[in-house]
């Protein structure tokens, strides 16, 4: 008895040693010392050995229970700590790698320019006015003095969502709002940027654009602020050498009314093939507030007087950075996009 418990201790821990898993030595832990594993049988045939046998073979089926009881424990705390490495080493991060590249997305040309356009008036104390792209009737046309058979009321020239309300033509509603909330009072000193929509579309028109209008309205407003408030931003937008010059011209809503030209950016006023040969280069459209306009909106045209002007921010883009297609901007090309970061 004593032999084959020596044997069992030898054969048990070699299997302990060898083995590589946890459930491995969970079934040698049952195959010998479980309810009817071999040593805890042999301690229950004790009964039936000789009585002087008795405390011997006990005493070591005992000890060799313990023995291979704490063998199992040291085991698997060695295998859970080689699978705790192993763990380690699959997880790993290289914190030293380059970070994969994010693609940082970048400002399209024309809101740079409507930002720099902007920057020029509120230095000069303009403020911002915004209004809706849908419009109705009234704001886009009537409070313009724009006559009922004017061109831009047909149908094919402007996107009516009903008889009565448009896609606005140009942002001059926003300035018409302006003036409503701010009439009798004044001054009104306000720029209106933001998208506006005309059924044109060629190489020059795109049938959305846009357009920063501006709007000063006081007493003894007259052409020369006009004049002096384009000609610092023609110098501000274009270079300190800029000059201007007023065309006359014709809007329903200003009169008189004056196109401004600015010297050619691409001569600087000698004379090619971008200015034909003129040295000038129109910029924008403008004129003093017509009567019927301030009127109507509020404000007693024999106290009150203002200059109004347009830019197309396309055109202004197309000068600054030399782009000769309008579409350019519209067909989202990155080769031409990430240009004006
Ligand atoms: C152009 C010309 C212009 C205005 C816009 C305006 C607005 C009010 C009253 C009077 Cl509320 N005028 N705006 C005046 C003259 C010209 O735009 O060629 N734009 C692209």
């Amino acid at each position: 008895m004593e032999q084959k418990l020596n044997e069992i201790s030898l054969q048990a821990g070699r299997e302990i040693i060898t083995a590589a898993t946890q459930e491995e030595l969970r079934q040698i832990q049952v195959r010998y010392l479980g309810k009817k594993g071999e040593i805890t049988t042999i301690l229950r045939g004790m009964g039936q050995l000789a009585p002087e046998q008795r405390p011997l073979v006990g005493s070591l089926a005992n000890r060799v229970r313990d023995e291979l009881s704490e063998m199992i424990d040291s085991r698997t705390e060695e295998l859970k700590e080689v699978l705790r490495r192993q763990r380690m080493a699959e997880q790993r991060v290289d914190v030293t790698l380059p970070g994969r590249p994010v693609n940082i997305g970048y400002r399209h040309p024309l809101s740079i320019i409507m930002e720099q356009i902007a920057e020029i008036f509120l230095g000069l104390g303009f403020t911002i006015a915004e209004g809706p792209e849908i419009e109705s009737d009234y704001y886009n046309f009537e409070a313009l003095n724009l006559p009922q058979d004017h061109p831009a009321r047909e149908m094919q020239d402007s996107f009516y969502i009903r008889p009565d309300i448009l896609l606005r033509t140009h942002t001059s509603p926003v300035q018409v709002r302006t003036m409503e909330k701010t009439a009798p009072q004044a001054p009104v000193r306000i720029i209106a940027p933001g998208k506006v929509y005309r059924r044109d579309d060629d190489a020059t028109h795109s049938p959305m654009f846009h357009q920063v209008e501006g709007l000063v309205i006081d007493r003894n407003i007259s052409l020369s602020d006009l004049k002096g408030t384009l000609l610092l931003f023609a110098q501000q937008m274009f270079g300190a050498k800029q000059q201007v010059r007023l065309r006359p011209s014709f809007f329903p809503f200003t009169e008189p009314s004056a196109e401004v030209d600015m010297s050619c950016v691409m001569c600087g006023g000698g004379g090619c093939r971008v200015c034909k040969d003129s040295g000038w280069i129109e910029i924008l459209g403008s004129g003093m507030v017509h009567p019927n306009v301030l009127a109507m909106s509020g404000y007693d045209p024999e106290e009150f007087t203002g200059y109004a002007f347009g830019m197309g921010v396309e055109r202004i883009a197309m000068l600054k950075y030399g782009i000769d297609d309008l579409r350019q901007f519209f067909t989202n090309d990155f080769r031409m996009l990430r240009q004006f970061r």
